[in-house]
């Protein structure tokens, strides 16, 4: 490159060179932070402002705070930081109060690994990654207000996560009102009676336990004895989100075993219906809504009754109307109801394949369970063809008609979903049909097949499956479906199950509740104690943060990771200073045990939003009038929120939805405005990065990697190139740092906005990077004399029309693209305007000059804020109005207009391709030439075919 040329160098030494990059960007971060330049003023407390500014519309545009995690950055990370700095600060040349910061969410396994390995305490090398990580943020000239930047770590900020615990904690659902209260209210309720104490007895006459335990069916965190995803390889449980589809853990790959133990929980459940009815509000990726509705599940059906040996069988089922061809039913292996009504012997004559080969059905049972119990949920639920399951001995009776079905145990019926007991309809459910045919039990045609196979099952290969069809077979002493379409028969059901009391409609989630515990060190403890009793209770606020225990060894105990028998001991559980604890929580000194478990990951991201307003409230976790300000309900966003979320499409589920559900909680106790947290979601793609490999599969350093003759080698050896995963392990992780060294900043943020769509994934590829920094190059040769540093613009009023459209097309554009996200097209019009500046020559006019500086700035903003300084200007260009495209230039060159008299061309018009027709008219008339061709006669017809024919036909 020319600027490693010295002769170069000398001829042009104020040429826009890496070396000059660096000096300018490095001068004008200092400047930014000395100044304050992205402060956005609260309208009250320690970060008021302006009023002017405050006046302002607001604007809050965030990103997905990230991990400090030890590797650093490399250039796929600031993808969408960059996208959101462009956009932010295009927001505020255009009249905006806006709030950018960035946090970090620094809780997690990463750095507690890394503990268990050196034994550095994991905040040590936490803080260490996060000032790293800054630097290397820092490098990019990103707008950060950073006033407002914290970690999840920081005890200032993860006493106010303790804080939202604890008002869950002490708060309930209550469905008559679908909304959180606090739990005193139902205490008081339950004091005077208002709502009855379930087992008869009064308030009073329950001891604290009693009371403790009714209580916790009630609060919307709670303890409880669930059944869990055991880890014993990672020594910790693991929510269901964490354990992959082969019941192994996502994270080091050890085998997940379902145990019993007491856990925290979250009741996300009892919001499932506004989870998903408030979605519909929200400007969020069709895709990313529909993961999360399908997540949460909601299927309307109907709960029916099967008498057994004067009790019941209580299954859920979506299709009640296909009661009539329920031929036989399936428990969940670990369903409770399963011993009580399996017989000691075998009813005379069972079949074979039925019993399994087992003497007796206890035996049967045993055998199953032991069997079912290794799978995991999704791996029972796979749609394989091979069903397995048993027979238990017993008999219900189908309440439509009275006919006795057989019960068996089978799991591909989940014990946590519905009443984990199911009416099987092999004729209209694939998975009953495959066991059906398996276990030979008899197929009913209940809803008539509408794709010609005739309504005998026995020539079926399949279960007919509709929503949209006939019932047929459906009749009865007690009601009949036959004849109604599936809409109706399930109404028609409903109603009947109803009233004769054999069920009832019902709908059912498929979303579970929360579980809350890690058995982790390096994450938020839990603001709890437990008396004498075992009874829980919170911490006073006044006692928070409770602050992580110095502890001799980070990692929870791991077991052996085949050895499911085993129970998780954790990290804060060694240290006993810490756990057993003499307090005063009101009622006299006594010696209480802290909860040992700390909060999940997932925690510290539930609320981080709103912390960003307020960050140093010392009283509150926000100042209401605050959150009101930046996140409160408005026109079009009715349930308020974030102006603009941008982060990866892998949160579509957890996060989002745990984020949800506590802003919900604060939003109904009455702490914020809001109800939902981000009011727009953008998923950004990733940066994808070729991965070479040799023979053996082992991926070599990409960047030693030669292309030659059509292939690719290392070392002489010849390697093969995919498209993948940038990152460390796969040797192909380029950094911003060394972006930055070989080009600037300005020049990386050009090129990763300009690689294509913000939602599009995208190779990365260095040699491409060049491009951009030209771009750059030319925009200052534009402004700047390479040899003297002298700006070469002049104060003239006489531009050029070709300019003049060029600018002003030029502003359209990139306006409209950066309002529509669309970097990559707005860099694509400044780059054809530069082009035509280059190719016009000579010194370009202030007036254009300016303008231009002003649309690269949100882009590339260390060189606009140098340009804009050496245009004269002693104000940052960070809060300079963005220009306004003059209309009259930015319509399209003009056309030709033929004017005709008596068929005869007598003249040529150049007129605007938008023009009217009278316009037009008029236009022609007035010409001189008609006028002169017409000598006087009057005019009979005018026929104006606008914009390229008009034609005169005289008197
Ligand atoms: C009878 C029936 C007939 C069903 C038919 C389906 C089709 P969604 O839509 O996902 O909610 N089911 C209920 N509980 C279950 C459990 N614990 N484990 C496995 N399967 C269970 O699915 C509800 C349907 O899944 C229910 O409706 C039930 O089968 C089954 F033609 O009942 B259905």
């Amino acid at each position: 490159m020319s600027e490693t040329n010295p002769a170069a160098a000398e001829a042009a030494p104020h040429r826009y060179t890496a070396a000059l990059a660096a000096e300018i960007e490095a001068r004008w971060q200092d400047f930014w932070d000395a100044e304050g330049t992205y402060a956005a003023p609260n309208p009250k407390g320690d970060l008021a402002g302006d009023p002017e500014v405050v006046a302002r519309p607001k604007k809050f545009i965030m990103d997905m705070f990230p991990y400090p995690s030890g590797a650093g950055l490399h250039v796929g990370h600031p993808l969408g930081y960059i996208a959101t700095d462009v956009y932010a600060r295009f927001q505020r040349m255009t009249g905006h109060n806006v709030l950018h910061t960035l946090g970090f969410d620094a809780f997690g396994l990463p750095a507690e690994q890394y503990a268990v390995q050196t034994g550095t305490h994991p905040r040590v090398s936490t803080e260490a990654n996060i000032k790293n990580m800054q630097v290397q943020l820092r490098r990019l000239g990103l707008g950060h207000d950073k006033r407002r930047s914290f970690a999840t770590i920081d005890p200032d900020y993860y006493k106010w996560t303790q804080w939202i615990f604890l008002q869950i904690f002490n708060s309930w659902y209550d469905q008559d009102a679908q909304k959180a209260r606090p739990i005193s209210e139902l205490v008081a309720q339950f004091e005077s009676g208002e709502r009855p104490v379930p087992g008869g007895r009064s308030w009073s006459e329950l001891s604290s336990v009693e009371r403790a335990d009714l209580l916790s069916e009630y609060r919307l965190a709670y303890a409880s004895d669930a059944p869990v995803n055991w880890c014993p390889g990672l020594g910790t449980v693991l929510a269901n989100e964490e354990v992959t589809a082969d019941g192994r853990s996502e994270r080091g790959n050890f085998p997940v075993f379902k145990a019993k133990l007491r856990q925290w929980n979250m009741r996300i459940t009892a919001y499932a219906d506004r989870l998903l009815d408030d979605l519909d509000a929200l400007d969020w990726p069709e895709a990313i809504k529909l993961q999360q509705r399908n997540w949460i599940g909601r299927s309307e059906g109907a709960r029916v009754d099967f008498p057994i040996d004067g009790e019941k069988i209580t299954v859920f089922t979506t299709r009640p109307d296909t009661l009539f061809g329920a031929t036989y039913m399936v428990l969940a292996p670990e369903h409770p109801l399963v011993e009580k009504f399996t017989p000691d012997a075998w009813p005379e004559g069972t079949h074979e394949v039925w019993t399994g080969g087992h003497a007796t059905p206890a035996e049967a049972v045993a055998a199953y369970r032991a069997q079912a119990a290794s799978k995991s949920d999704v791996e029972r639920q796979a749609e394989a063809k091979d069903k397995t399951g048993v027979f238990t001995g017993a008999y219900a009776t189908n309440p439509v008609n009275g006919q006795k079905v057989p019960v068996f145990i089978a799991d591909y019926v989940l014990m946590g979903y519905g009443t984990g007991a199911i009416m099987a309809v092999p004729g209209h459910d694939t998975r009953d049909f495959a066991f059906a045919r398996a276990f030979e039990l008899p197929i009913v045609c209940v809803v008539e097949p509408t794709d010609g196979r005739g309504t005998d099952p026995a020539t079926w290969d399949d279960a007919f499956v509709s929503h949209d069809a006939k019932t047929v077979n459906s009749s009865g002493e007690h009601i009949s479906l036959d004849g109604l379409n599936v809409t109706e028969a399930k109404a028609r059901i409903t109603e009947w199950l109803e009233r004769e009391g054999h069920g009832e409609g019902t709908v059912n989630f498929r979303l579970r509740d929360w579980l809350f515990s890690r058995q982790r060190y390096w994450g938020e403890p839990f603001p709890i104690v437990y008396d004498e009793d075992g009874v829980a209770h919170a911490l006073p606020e006044s006692m928070l943060p409770l602050e992580l225990p110095e502890v001799d060894d980070y990692s929870p105990r791991t077991f052996d990771p085949d050895d499911a028998d085993t129970q998780p001991e954790t990290p804060l559980s060694r240290n006993e200073d810490w756990v057993n604890v003499t307090l005063d929580l009101g009622d006299g000194p006594k010696k209480y045990r802290r909860e040992t478990n700390t909060m999940p990951n997932w925690a510290g991201s539930c609320w981080y939003e709103l912390r960003y307003l307020d960050p140093h409230n010392s009283e509150k976790l926000v100042d209401p009038e605050i959150e009101r300000y930046w996140m409160g309900p408005r026109e079009g966003m009715p349930h308020g929120g974030v102006d603009l979320y941008v982060g990866g499409a892998e949160h579509a589920v957890l996060h989002l939805l745990y984020a949800r559900f506590w802003s919900k909680v604060l939003h109904d106790l009455g702490h914020i405005s809001s109800a939902e947290p981000f009011h727009k979601l953008f998923n950004q793609g990733m940066i994808q990065a070729y991965v070479y490999r040799d023979s053996r599969g082992i991926a070599v350093p990409a960047a030693e990697v030669e292309e030659r003759d059509g292939g690719y080698w290392y070392q002489g050896e010849r390697v093969t190139r995919l498209l993948g995963k940038m990152g460390k392990s796969l040797k192909n992780a380029v950094t911003p740092d060394e972006i930055c060294a070989e080009y600037g900043a300005d020049t990386l943020r050009l090129y990763e906005m300009a690689m294509g769509p913000l939602d599009v994934s995208r190779p990365w590829d260095t040699r491409a990077v060049v491009g951009q920094f030209r771009l750059l190059q030319r925009l200052w040769r534009n402004i700047v004399d390479e040899a003297t540093g002298e700006v070469t613009v002049v104060d003239t009023d006489d531009v050029d029309e070709d300019t003049l459209r060029a600018l002003h097309k030029a502003i359209d554009g990139v306006r409209g693209d950066l309002e529509g996200m669309r970097f990559n097209t707005a860099i694509a019009k400044v780059t054809e305007l530069n082009n035509h500046l280059t190719k016009r020559g000579g010194p370009l006019p202030r007036s254009v000059a300016e303008p231009l500086v002003l649309l690269v700035a949100p882009l590339a903003p260390h060189i606009a804020e140098e340009l804009w300084r050496k245009l004269g200007h002693t104000d940052s260009v960070v809060h300079q109005d963005f220009p306004v495209a003059d209309p009259a230039y930015v319509v399209d060159e003009t056309v030709t207009c033929v004017v005709q008299i008596k068929g005869k061309v007598k003249a040529r018009l150049e007129v605007s391709p938008g023009i009217s027709e009278d316009e037009l008219e008029k236009t022609a008339l007035a010409d001189e030439r008609v006028v002169a061709a017409l000598d006087g006669a009057g005019i009979r017809k005018v026929i104006v075919r606008a914009p390229k024919l008009v034609n005169i036909v005289p008197a």
